[in-house]
Parts: C-alpha cells; structure tokens; sequence
C-alpha cells in the first residue's frame, strides 16, 4: 500500500493558505521546472483570480519522497466557512495558519475549534513573518490561549509550531535559526499526521465532501475512501443520507497530481479521488460495496443563516442588456448551482420569484456575479437573517465581530455598535495607533454596516466577522441612516441637472446613464427619500452663454459594487442586475404607489 498523508490547511482569510500550497507544490517538485503556473495555483475559477481569494474548496496532491499528500486547500472567508467542516472529516490533520501580525482571526477561531472537535492533530504556521509589524511571539501565545479555551486535548495542544513567510518559500522551527525552505514542512507533516486508518482489503468505503460537474461526464464526486480498493468500472452502492440505497456504476476514476487531474484505474483506502457516472451523488453519500454497504457517518452540512430573493427583472429597461430574462431560465440556472453547492438552499415563493439562502452576503454576490457573467439579468432583495424557532424560542444567527480602528476613531464606532445591539467583549491596544476591539453581534445589525464602518474610520478601519450561533432575537436594530434620491422619471442624465443634485448628497451614477422613475441614482444627505429629476437639460435660451457648461463641475460618483449596493438596500429596495448593470430601484416606482404601500403597512 503507498504510504499517505492527508491535510487540509486551514486559516482565517488571507492568512496564506493557497500561497503556502503554491509553494508545497512547488518544492516537492510536483511543478516541472519548466511547468507554467499562476500565483496562487489552486484559486483556478475566475472570480477567485480577481478577488484573490479562495471560494471553493480543492485538493491536490504532491509526492514527497516516498510519501504521497493530499492537500485540500479551504476557504478562509466566513461565508465559505460551511465547507471547512466538511473538508476536515476528509483528512487526519491539518495544517493551521495565522499571520504573524494580525493574528488570531474571527474565522482561526472558527476553524480551529472545528479542528479540535474533530480530533484532528494539527501543525501551527505562524505565517508572513517578513512583514515589518509581525509579532511571531505574541502569536504564538494567542495560538496557545486559543487552543487552551477551545478544549484541546493535550496532545492537541502539543503542536508543531513553523515559522514562515510562504509567500518566499521560507520555513524555520525557530524564529533564531537561519532561513529554510519548506523541508521542515513537509517533514512535520509525514512525523506529526497520522498515516490514514482503513484498510484496502476490507469492503469499500468512501464518502463523497464535494461536488464538481463537467459537461462530458456530469457529475463528479470527490471523495476520500476510507476502507477497500476501488476500480474504474467497478458495481458500487450509494447509501444516501436518507438511508435510500441506489445502485450505480463508476464509469471514470480520476486522481489529483498537482494541478492536473488524470483517469486511473485503482485506487486503495487512504486516498483521495473523484468518481463520476453516479448521477444522484450528492455531499456526505457513502460509496460503498454492493454485497456488503454500510454506510459511513452522514455529514453535518451548516445551515444557511441569510437570505435573498431572486427575481425575474421587471424594470422598464429589463431584457436590454441579458439573454436570459425568463422566469423559467432562472429556475434552471439556480436549481443547476443547488447540484454541486451544498451550502445553498433554493425555494420557489412566487411566480417568477425563487428564495436563496447561503452563509453570508459575498457567497451571495459569487452566485449572482457569475450569473450576470453568463448573461443573465434578474433582480434580488435585501439580505434578510434566517429567523427559526429553537425550544419555542425565536432566535436569530449571532456573529462574532473584530474590528481594528485608529484609537481616536473608535468611541465612534463603538457607539455606533451599541446601537446596532453589538455587545463589546474586549479591547485590545495593536500599535501604530490601532484598537482592536471585539464584540458579539446579531447578523441582522451587520448587513449594510459595512459602509458605514468604512465611513466613520475614514476607510482605515478593518473589520472581520464569522458566525458564532442561534440566540434569542434581540429585537428592532438601528437600520440605514439615510435616505434615497430616487429619479421621478425616464431618460438619460445630464450633466446640468445632476450638478443640481449632487449637494443633496452621494451620487450613485454618471452622465448619460439611462435611468427610470423609481431607479435609485445615490443617497440623500438625510434620512428621507427625495424624488429628483436628473435628466432635465438646461432651459434652452437663444444668446448661448459661450463657456457656461465648463462651470459645472460633477464630483465623481461611487460606483456602487454589487456587494455594497446589496449591503445598501432597504426591504422597499430591489437590486437590478444585468450583465452591463447594477442598477438600485424601489420597488413601487411611482411615488403614489410607494405613498399607498407605506400607509398599508404601518412601519
Ligand atoms: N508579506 C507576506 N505576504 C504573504 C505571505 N504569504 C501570502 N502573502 C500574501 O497574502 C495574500 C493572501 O494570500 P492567499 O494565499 O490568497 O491567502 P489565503 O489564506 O489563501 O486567502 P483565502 O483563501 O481567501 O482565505 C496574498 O496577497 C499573498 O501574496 C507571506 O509570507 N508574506
Ligand atoms: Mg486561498
């Protein structure tokens, strides 16, 4: 049998992770040398090339002498935070990271209290100690403050600790010793991960953690077997969670090396690899042996706490800029992401109108924004928390927040937090005039802070959060402190008439926009909404004021992303997305119509 090591690495958000796996891949020589790759190999899809950041879970394997690892690499965003769980019940240890400045993160403690429920035996990388600010030591103790509260076992607790800067390709046990490479990596993983359990003669066992879909083969289930050897070709059975059994065939078998996937003919209990030809497959079935299948533990999936409507886009300018406008195409479209997304729910709730729930705002935005990518328009809702009943009790999801802010900046946030229900729960000093600061916060007060926040600190501020539990619901939460200005007609603006409007407050759009009566084009200074026209041209007169136009000076509107602008609307507020636009609208576009509604429901 080949000898294994299975890891996942795992770390709040930008800590390292895809770069530490760049250079993993790197220095066991699994790239040729003369091998072109990207930075940050293994974020392959696009939106994770242009965000840099990991969406999606993937694994990979390297050879390391005689050992061969596989590597899942996992996303440190909190909304992504539903795969790490399940990525962990795939490995026998990982690898956890943690900047050398900033620390120990929401989203650390997040993953590493999974980590250690789970058993799991892991290897601390304290990472970027090249930055100037770092602090390897204060760290370190952070890691072992954590992994104290977090109820490590002791032999949890007696991690490897390897200081790094993955971004050089540079590795030391101890901040004195001189500049390595990565070697005490990969030896920390063969001695400290324990060799995968299992056996390959005994019945197979695999369970399936993710799901991927390719147009030739369908569905692809990426598994880890546990017991017995499996064949290209082989009869197996699929236990489903529900207990259903269903016969199936793998018709391909596909091994990971580096970044290439590649059709194999066996393969034993320890490893990893994808199957396909089982349409029903889904996350956490067991594929097992058809005269003996037992099924393994099911897998928790987390719950969605947000969500959205999607809707067929009914504004006067739908079906201009999309292919796909009907209610029927999006039907598709969203039931085909439920196949292989796990953490999303879908339900139909009015004709044309589908609810989407998820994690958080971005995995939200991911969906719609590779949507408009692939020329769809639609429009969505404000976010809403998911409320549900535990023990006859109302609750609500909780985050758990942490800001960093200038010292003098921060009583204003705080107050601005106490509003928002947040309860404080320390405050640190972090030099170079920074607090930071944490707080408890139910998820609900977090939508639409975000600008704010960036408002009140001068864009200096940096805040994290990730989600903490279900608690009782904390009642009314201050909510958007401003008002719309809203357009009272159709046309395309003009210059003259938005160097009227714009002292009103913050424009959303530009010059020669298309807009509609009832479309949003910025907020109001106050906390009502105003009805303005930004299409009227100047009076026309006969003597043309030669140089007059070069008097009107437009200050440069904010360009509204569809993550802030789904951050900014109100529950009267509809987002129109097409694959041109992000447009923000009323919902009612004429005044009287929005003047019946709000007298119908009291506010
Ligand atoms: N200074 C410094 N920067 C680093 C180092 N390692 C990674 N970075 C940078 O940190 C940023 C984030 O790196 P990623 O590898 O994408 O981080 P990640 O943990 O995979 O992020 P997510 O997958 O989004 O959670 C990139 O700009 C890297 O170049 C390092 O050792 N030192
Ligand atoms: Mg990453």
């Amino acid at each position: 049998m080949q000898k294994i090591r299975n890891i996942a690495v795992i770390a709040h958000v930008d800590h390292g992770k895809t770069t530490l796996v760049d250079g993993l891949l790197e220095q066991s020589g699994t790239f040729g040398s003369h091998e072109q790759h990207d930075e940050r190999a293994m974020d392959s899809n696009d939106i994770e090339k242009e965000r840099g950041i990991t969406i999606l879970s993937k694994n990979t394997a390297i050879t390391y002498g005689d050992h061969k690892i596989n590597i899942i690499d996992t996303p440190g965003h909190a909304d992504f935070g539903g795969e790490v769980e399940r990525v962990l019940k795939m490995v026998d240890g990982v690898l956890v990271l943690v900047d050398a400045y900033e620390g120990v993160m929401p989203q650390t403690k997040f993953v590493v209290k999974k980590m250690l429920a789970l058993g799991k035996k892991p290897i601390v990388v304290i990472n970027k100690i090249d930055k100037p600010s770092a602090e390897p030591d204060r760290v370190v103790d952070e890691m072992f403050d954590l992994f104290a509260d977090m109820g490590a076992t002791d032999d949890q607790q007696d991690f490897p600790i390897i200081y790094a800067a993955a971004r050089d390709g540079m590795a030391k046990l101890d901040m004195d010793d001189e500049d390595g490479d990565f070697k005490c990596i990969f030896d920390a993983i063969i001695e400290s991960v324990p060799e995968p359990e299992g056996d390959a003669s005994n019945s197979l066992q695999a369970q399936v953690f993710t799901l991927d879909y390719d147009n030739y083969v369908g569905k692809i289930g990426i598994s880890r077997i546990f017991n017995g050897t499996v064949k290209k070709g082989d009869n197996i059975m699929l236990a489903k969670a529900d207990g259903a059994m269903v016969k199936g065939k793998i018709s391909k078998l596909i091994g990971f090396h580096g970044l290439n996937r590649m059709e194999i003919d066996q393969a034993e209990a320890g490893d990893i690899v994808a199957f396909a030809g089982m349409e029903t497959v889904d996350v956490g079935d067991t594929v097992a042996d058809p005269q003996n299948p037992v099924a393994l533990d099911p897998m928790h999936i987390e719950e969605p706490t947000l969500t959205v409507v999607f809707a067929v886009n009914d504004s006067p300018l739908a079906g201009q800029e999309g292919k796909h406008v009907t209610s029927n195409k999006l039907r598709e479209r969203l039931e085909f992401e439920m196949r292989t997304n796990v953490a999303m729910k879908l339900e139909t709730v009015g004709e044309g109108k589908f609810k989407v729930s998820g994690r958080g705002e971005l995995q939200i935005t991911v969906l719609a924004e590779n949507m408009r990518r692939e020329d769809f328009e639609f429009s969505i809702s404000r976010p809403e928390v998911i409320v549900k009943e535990i023990e006859g009790v109302k609750c609500e999801p909780f985050e758990h927040l942490v800001i960093d802010v200038p010292e003098d900046l921060s009583g204003g946030v705080i107050e601005r937090l106490g509003k928002r229900k947040a309860e404080m729960k320390s405050m640190l000093p972090m030099g170079q005039g920074f607090q930071r600061i944490e707080f408890e916060i139910p998820a609900r007060a977090l939508i639409g802070f975000r600008g704010q926040f960036l408002t009140d600190t001068k864009g200096e501020g940096v805040m994290n959060h990730s989600f903490l539990e279900f608690r009782p619901f904390t009642g009314g939460v201050e909510s958007r402190s401003y008002g719309a200005l809203i357009s009272m007609t159709d046309g395309e603006t003009l210059a003259f008439s938005l160097f009227g409007i714009q002292d009103r407050g913050v424009l959303y759009i530009g010059v020669q926009t298309k807009v509609y009566e009832g479309m949003i084009i910025g907020e109001h200074s106050r906390n009502n909404d105003l009805v303005v026209n930004p299409i009227k041209g100047k009076a026309q007169s006969n003597v043309r004021s030669s140089g007059a136009d070069e008097a009107i000076k437009l200050v440069p509107f904010r360009n509204m992303s569809l993550e802030r602008a789904l951050e900014w609307i109100e529950d009267d507020e509809l987002l129109e997305v097409t694959p041109k636009s992000i447009r923000i609208r009323k919902k009612f576009l004429t005044e009287n119509e929005r003047k019946r509604e709000s007298r119908k429901i009291p506010k």
